[in-house]
């Protein structure tokens, strides 16, 4: 059986993870940086040494098409992920599935196999969102999901907007959104939790991804001094943000449902040791595979915050990114579930508790998600570790559904 170029594949992930460290080692390439652009160039390199034809369009999406006179008018098979990263990042996440598609192209076209269609491997900008919202922003853009002038003008958690930064990198693409109109997508990535390493299963089958809410929540009380204000006297906006971090906390553990809800950023104004805050603005990301339910805990977040109101604390929500639940292709997952019985390998259909750019392009064409186990669990983190032969075994399987799905029929 045709693989996968095991020491190249691993090599430029670990090449592409050294972009972007700072002075302690720590990974971080968050969308339209200068080290987001350091990354994206190294990609770019190899795409132009792999002889694939480069397009990059208006919101930064970088695309590497390998096409031949024969299949050009077809639909192209489209594989992708993203390359930009949160902060203090792990090496794994997204770059695997981009380089892993890369890979498979590269493995394919020397093998001198006729593809019925072109072939092409996406870097999709912004799937973070930790700079700009919503996350999985260029694949949103690309699948027709927000108009690109809107996602240019998205302002970045430093002031600026996405469209300046693009274009200070050197990003800002002539294509049009949406100018590749996947045949079908498929994507590669790591779980980044727990149960592919549990179970001792090496492939997943993604059928489904959680839907996802995400919000900004600014709590305003009155400043104080800390030392002289009774405690029946204060209307403090930190102690309030604390009461709202307690309720969502409780209220996921408390639902028998696999709902996760997180704050994971926040600060106080005027942020000092002796003065009561006067404000707290800080983030909720809230997901719940089933979207009743997870209308149901956003409620039960408003009734909160409306309590928190008639007890004198002003209360201001910004809808960040809300994405519902998505069901991915029962083909693709099947023929996923085949690839990894045909090598030997068990797997086990998943629901994705994180976000990717499969959701979107779910909305143009037939998706689905090939997962890898991650040691312990942990992404999101510099301690995200994935066995080297867990990768080949996973991009051996992306290969073999690629050319199943590109093989000339008849
Ligand atoms: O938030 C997510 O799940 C993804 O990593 N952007
Ligand atoms: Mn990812
Ligand atoms: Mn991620």
């Amino acid at each position: 059986m045709i693989a996968v170029d095991a020491q190249r594949l691993v090599g430029r992930i670990r090449e592409l993870g050294a972009v972007g460290r700072d002075g302690e080692g720590r990974l971080t390439r968050l969308a339209a940086s200068d080290t987001d652009r350091q990354g994206r160039d190294l990609f770019l390199g190899w795409l132009r040494q792999a002889g694939l034809d480069v397009a990059i369009d208006r919101i930064g999406n970088i695309f590497g098409i390998w096409q031949s006179a024969g299949n050009a008018g077809e639909a192209p098979l489209l594989i992708g992920s993203h390359i930009d990263t949160v902060i203090d990042a792990g090496i794994y996440d997204g770059c695997y599935g981009v380089l892993a598609g890369l890979e498979v192209i590269e493995t394919l076209k020397a093998s001198g196999f006729p593809p019925a269609r072109p072939l092409a491997v996406a870097a999709f900008t912004n799937e973070e969102g930790v700079r700009f919202s919503p996350d999985m922003m260029g694949s949103l853009v690309h699948a027709g999901g927000v108009d690109v002038e809107a996602a240019l003008a998205a302002v970045g958690t430093d002031g600026s907007t996405l469209g300046q930064e693009l274009a200070r990198i050197g990003y800002a693409g002539e294509r049009e959104p949406g100018f590749l109109k996947p045949h079908l997508y498929v994507e590669l990535h790591i779980e980044q939790g727990p149960l592919l390493e549990r179970e001792g299963i090496p492939i997943g089958a993604v059928e489904t991804l959680q839907g996802i809410s995400w919000q900004r929540i600014t709590l305003d009380g009155v400043a104080n001094h800390a030392g002289t204000t009774p405690m029946s006297m204060r209307c403090d906006a930190g102690y309030a943000a604390a009461r709202v971090v307690t309720f969502l906390h409780d209220l996921a553990a408390a639902s028998n449902a696999p709902t996760v809800a997180t704050v994971g950023t926040m600060r106080f104004e005027p942020n000092a040791i002796n003065v009561i805050p006067s404000r707290a603005v800080f983030t909720v990301d809230l997901r719940d595979p089933d979207e009743q339910r997870l209308q149901a805990q956003e409620a039960s977040l408003a009734a909160f915050l409306e309590q928190l109101a008639a007890e004198g604390i002003t209360v201001s929500v910004e809808r960040l990114a809300r994405f519902e639940p998505v069901v991915f292709d029962r083909q693709v997952v099947e023929l996923i579930e085949a690839a990894a019985r045909k090598r030997g390998l068990a797997s086990r259909r998943m629901t994705s508790g994180a976000g990717h750019d499969a959701q979107m392009i779910a909305r143009m064409a037939p998706a689905a998600m090939i997962f890898v186990p991650s040691a312990g669990g942990i992404s999101h983190s510099p301690h995200e570790y994935t066995e080297d032969a867990e990768l080949v075994a996973g991009a051996n399987i992306l290969l073999d559904v690629v050319a199943e799905l590109a093989a000339l029929k008849g």
